[in-house]
């Protein structure tokens, strides 16, 4: 196995043994080989001519494949193989429906057994390109469909479709095939997709607050109550939706973890009474949070990290494109139907959740609540009283080196403000940071795709402050990232022009020497230094 696409990579280079995310080298292949199976049915797609209007279960099937192969999302070989199975299928009838083409093997190799799928896998892997350049820029686009995709699951799943994202995917992965591209056909290629990040971000946020509201300034509690409860993590809304109305009346409570907490944030779900709160932080400590919880544990997407015991294991539910092996897998209906029960009733049998935190948190600042406060924020600004603003979205990981965004918030000077989305707020959303005339000095947009939220922000200041470029605004950008949804955020950040991102807590594995030096020469991209050097650094831009 070779695996380097996210930001916890083996020794900063990557794993080649087991996944530091847990994952095994039968799963890495056969995530190597579903990849490479969307690669072909997309070839087949492009060069057939077909469009993605005229396609529905290929559509569907390439982004829940991509979605499954995203770090810390799908874990379970059976599932990854049935998936691999089906884009084959689909793969082949549409082959044959029209004209046999000269395809790649991508688009010709057959399935069979489970040595064979491993034998095949073993020879199409990240390393099979051998130009490291065209190799890292085959992987940054592969890796930002994956968060594309991802965005898309979520909207189709509130009913809402772009055919000129599904459209693009198969463009861009039967790229990534074409050995007469070359590296500055893959750079533009590598922007367009930015483009089309975009557009997911907007489907999405489209799809959310169409159904759900536009976010609003919420507190949540992040202590427990004495009912038993299951606890919803990933970034579903609609299984939040589904999992609320099912336990109404049940005397089960359903608290939110990670980065399902924006939920909270939506006035739909403010109806639920049964919606107690939010439990734990950041992914990666549920090691020990889902031991204290006590009840069972619902994932709708990453990240999940491999139980440690047996006990959880059992407490652990998937659905949609998240699995694991031996944790009960939950698919919907034809209708999108999913039923819980099995969960519900497992959480009437188990003790309730340990507090193992009191109080609240504030969120809720997506673009629709700050445009509404935008008088009082552009005051702020004309009066000195708010000097920088500093995004900060992303995502948290295990690194001890991620101590640095807490410590960077904390010594920001009183008068600037953070900007976050993603779990990467868990580093500084609980530190009581104060606020500015009212202003939280930490301002919650939602989930790593309200991003989007930051950029519409940002694209609505320089409107107010009459500037002809993002760049001017008093705003800086310090993004954490770990996993592939994070790549299309920045890739979507570059195509709105945004310039000088710091990315740490390391720069990407997958950024060959000469395609980090484009990055930088191009765009300003830059890692992180010392809390101390990065601060004035950024106050002085
Ligand atoms: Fe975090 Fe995981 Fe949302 Fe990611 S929970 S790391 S970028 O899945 O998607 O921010
Ligand atoms: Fe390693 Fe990350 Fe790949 Fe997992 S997803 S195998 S941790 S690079």
């Amino acid at each position: 196995m070779f695996c380097f696409q996210c930001q916890e990579t083996a020794k900063g280079t990557g794993c080649d043994i087991r996944g530091v995310c847990g994952k095994t080298e039968e799963v890495a292949k056969l995530q190597d080989l579903l990849v490479y199976t969307l690669k072909g049915l997309s070839e087949v797609i492009v060069k057939q001519n077909l469009k993605a209007v005229d396609l529905s279960s290929e559509n569907h099937a390439l982004i829940d494949g991509l979605f499954m192969t995203i770090t810390n999302a799908n874990f379970d070989d059976e599932a990854l193989e049935k998936q691999i199975n089906k884009v084959i299928l689909l793969r082949d009838w549409l082959k044959a429906k029209g004209n046999e083409g000269n395809y790649n093997r991508a688009a010709v190799f057959q399935g069979g057994t489970r040595d064979e799928l491993l034998e095949k896998a073993a020879s199409i892997g990240v390393l099979s390109t051998k130009n490291e350049d065209i190799r890292s820029l085959r992987e940054l686009i592969t890796y930002g469909l994956k968060g594309m995709a991802a965005y898309a699951h979520h909207a189709l799943n509130i009913g809402k479709e772009s055919m000129e994202i599904y459209d693009f995917i198969y463009k861009a992965l039967a790229a990534t095939l074409d050995d007469v591209l070359s590296a500055d056909d893959l750079v533009k290629l590598t922007l367009e997709t930015g483009k089309y990040g975009v557009d997911a971000m907007a489907l999405l946020d489209n799809a959310n607050t169409s159904k759900y509201g536009n976010p609003q300034i919420t507190e949540v509690n992040i202590g427990t109550r004495n009912n038993p409860a299951i606890l919803i993590s990933g970034h579903d809304l609609t299984d939040l939706e589904q999992l609320l109305e099912q336990t109404r009346g049940t005397g089960v409570d359903v608290y939110t973890h990670s980065e399902m907490l924006p939920a909270h944030y939506y006035p739909y779900f403010k109806k639920y009474d049964n919606l107690a709160g939010n439990y734990g932080n950041a992914w990666w400590k549920q090691i020990d949070e889902f031991a204290s919880f006590n009840g069972p544990i619902l994932f709708t997407t990453n990240c999940i990290v491999p139980p440690r015991s047996e006990e959880i294991r059992k407490r652990i539910f998937t659905t949609g494109a998240a699995g694991f092996p031996g944790c009960k897998h939950i698919d919907s209906d034809e209708n999108g139907k999913k039923d819980f029960s099995s969960i519900i009733n497992m959480a009437k049998t188990l003790p309730v959740p340990t507090q193992i935190e009191d109080g609240t948190i504030v969120g809720g600042f997506a673009h629709d609540q700050v445009f509404a406060l935008a008088d009082k924020v552009v005051d702020a600004v004309k009066s000195g009283a708010v000097k920088k603003f500093f995004v900060m979205a992303g995502c948290d990981g295990r690194m001890k080196s991620r101590q640095y965004y807490t410590d960077f918030a904390n010594a920001l000077p009183k008068d600037t403000i953070i900007l976050t989305a993603g779990c990467a707020k868990y580093r500084y959303n609980k530190l009581n940071l104060g606020d500015i005339g009212g202003i939280p000095r930490v301002l919650d947009a939602g989930q790593c795709n309200d991003s989007y939220s930051l950029a519409l922000i940002a694209m609505k200041l320089k409107e107010v402050f009459q500037l002809d470029d993002i760049n001017k605004l008093p705003i800086a950008y310090n993004i954490a990232w770990y996993e592939q949804k994070a790549v299309i955020v920045l890739l979507a950040l570059l195509y709105l022009g945004v310039k000088n991102i710091h990315l740490g807590p390391t720069l990407p594995a997958f950024l060959s020497p000469n395609v980090a030096k484009i990055l930088v020469d191009t765009f300003g991209i830059a890692g992180i230094g010392t809390v101390e050097e990065d601060i004035k650094l950024f106050l002085e831009q």
